[in-house]
């Protein structure tokens, strides 16, 4: 084990574990299901206790025991599945009842509203009473935190940020406890600024900073993804932009908690990352293809080139401030800067549509001109003016995640559009409350409720980490203005 791994160890939280018990008492007959409501999101591991009606059950009982979110997945037949992502992420199992009275001790970790219990076959006319079911919830947020918010609908919406973020808070920032229930980097860098505005959980973020550093990929770039269980390992691929954002997430660390030991630790990790995603430019530009993968936005039709330039510029400017903040010299890194910030507009701005153009095609799209406005491309008042034009543009291509949704308010936020970006905020994830929510989702269009990259919305998380982040903007910005 490497010393950012032993650090990493020494960090490693114990989970708080509540106890709740739901018995509502159903009984099932061949063929039927029954369902139970545990009235909110929780993330643990589950008893369930049967017993029968007095007669004996003369063949096995075979029973499906499926676990979902929310109403939609409940609904949802994990048979018509087809998508190209494991339909092991289903929470489903099949089991098999001897004998009766019988208490099924479920062995993996599930995160669900409601459990499912169907009979798949059962003795003709025997029953099955489901008398109780007992879970054990775990997370590492320990404390219970009160929502913030100037209205109801914005007290709501924190809430259930807060409540999203605390259920993927577990021996690590997973992603999300139903899929992918791993460490992801970009998903890292979101929930640790919503936490140090409400759980204040910093070694955790800690633990996760040195989790990526100690398992790096053979040529130095950090992982998209790292597992912990059952040994830490990375997930052996990345992508362009989540490596690069791992300066942005030490640098918020370090002003967060002024921790420079950390910083000093780390900073090699930091810059490694800028140098070898230099290596993919010609002439001060990304190159259009050719850089794997570029996330930015679960959109497929989207052109990623003007994007990954300005999350590269984005992670270098961080990298610079942090250099400043460590008295260390940054020069180097300014002179790159401002020449691949000039190659940028000479490239990727349009000057008849005032906006940011990105690949061949010229295409016009929210992620490549809210990187922009986030990597500090544009003069305060020309940032504005992007995102106000980006507002009127019936061809440019919209987020379709939390995550890119996010990135928006921020830039509206950072170019004092305060009214347009609460209103962004209200309208999606009030958007998603609306709808039910008890925590906030890996995708949400309102222009298409059945969005998925996987083929199927089954697989879609309902609890997903990178949608936590209004309970970061109430608080650090809105509840603060008058
Ligand atoms: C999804 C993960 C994660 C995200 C990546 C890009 O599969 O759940 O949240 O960071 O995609």
């Amino acid at each position: 084990m490497n010393s950012f791994l032993k650090k990493a160890e020494a960090l490693k939280p114990t989970l708080t574990e509540k106890l709740i018990v739901n018995d509502e008492h159903k009984v099932i007959k061949d063929g039927e299901s029954v369902v139970f409501d545990f009235k909110n999101h929780n993330v643990g591991y589950v008893e369930i206790q049967l017993s029968g009606d007095g007669a004996r059950i003369d063949a096995p009982a075979v029973l499906k025991i499926y676990f979902a979110e929310n109403k939609r997945e409940l609904e949802e037949n994990p048979k018509d599945y087809k998508g190209w992502i494991s339909k092991g992420w289903i929470q489903e199992e099949k089991v098999f009842v001897d004998y009766l009275p019988f208490t099924i001790n479920m062995r993996r970790r599930y995160a669900f509203r409601y459990v499912k219990i169907s009979a798949e076959s059962l003795t003709a006319n025997a029953k099955i009473c489901v008398d109780k079911i007992k879970a054990v919830f775990v997370t590492s947020a320990s404390e219970k935190i009160l929502s913030a918010g100037k209205t109801p609908l914005e007290r709501k919406i924190d809430e259930i940020s807060l409540k999203t973020l605390s259920e993927c808070m577990q021996t690590e920032f997973e992603d999300g406890p139903k899929r992918d229930r791993r460490l992801w980097l970009g998903d890292l860098r979101l929930q640790a600024l919503t936490n140090y505005q409400t759980f204040k959980h910093n070694d955790l973020v800690k633990r996760c900073l040195y989790l990526f550093a100690g398992l790096p990929l053979v040529d130095g770039r950090l992982a998209q993804s790292v597992f912990t269980y059952p040994v830490c390992e990375n997930d052996g691929s990345t992508n362009f932009d989540y490596p690069l954002l791992f300066v942005p997430a030490l640098y918020d660390y370090v002003k967060e908690t002024s921790d420079l030991k950390a910083a000093k630790d780390l900073l090699h990790t930091a810059e490694m990352q800028i140098l070898l995603a230099r290596e993919l430019f010609d002439g001060g530009v990304i190159r259009d293809g050719g850089i794997g993968w570029c996330f930015l936005d679960w959109s497929f039709e989207l052109n990623r080139q003007a994007g990954a330039q300005a999350v590269y510029l984005y992670a270098e400017k961080n990298l610079i401030e942090l250099l400043k903040l460590l008295s260390l010299n940054s020069k180097e890194y300014e002179l790159d800067y401002e020449a691949k910030k000039n190659a940028f507009i000479k490239v990727f701005y349009d000057k008849n549509a005032k906006l940011v153009v990105s690949g061949k095609d010229r295409q016009i799209s929210y992620a490549s001109n809210v990187w922009a406005v986030l990597a500090g491309i544009f003069e305060r008042e020309q940032a504005k003016d992007i995102l106000l034009g980006l507002q009127n543009s019936e061809k440019a291509i919209k987020p379709v995640t939390p995550y890119m949704m996010h990135h928006y308010v921020q830039a509206l936020i950072d170019c004092d559009l305060f009214d347009d970006a609460k209103s962004v905020m209200c309208d999606y994830w009030g958007g998603m409350a609306k709808l039910g929510a008890d925590t906030f989702w890996e995708m949400y269009n309102p222009d298409n409720p059945d969005e998925t990259p996987y083929g199927g919305t089954i697989v879609n998380s309902y609890c997903h980490a990178w949608s936590c982040t209004p309970s970061y903007f109430i608080r650090k910005y809105f509840c603060t203005q008058n």
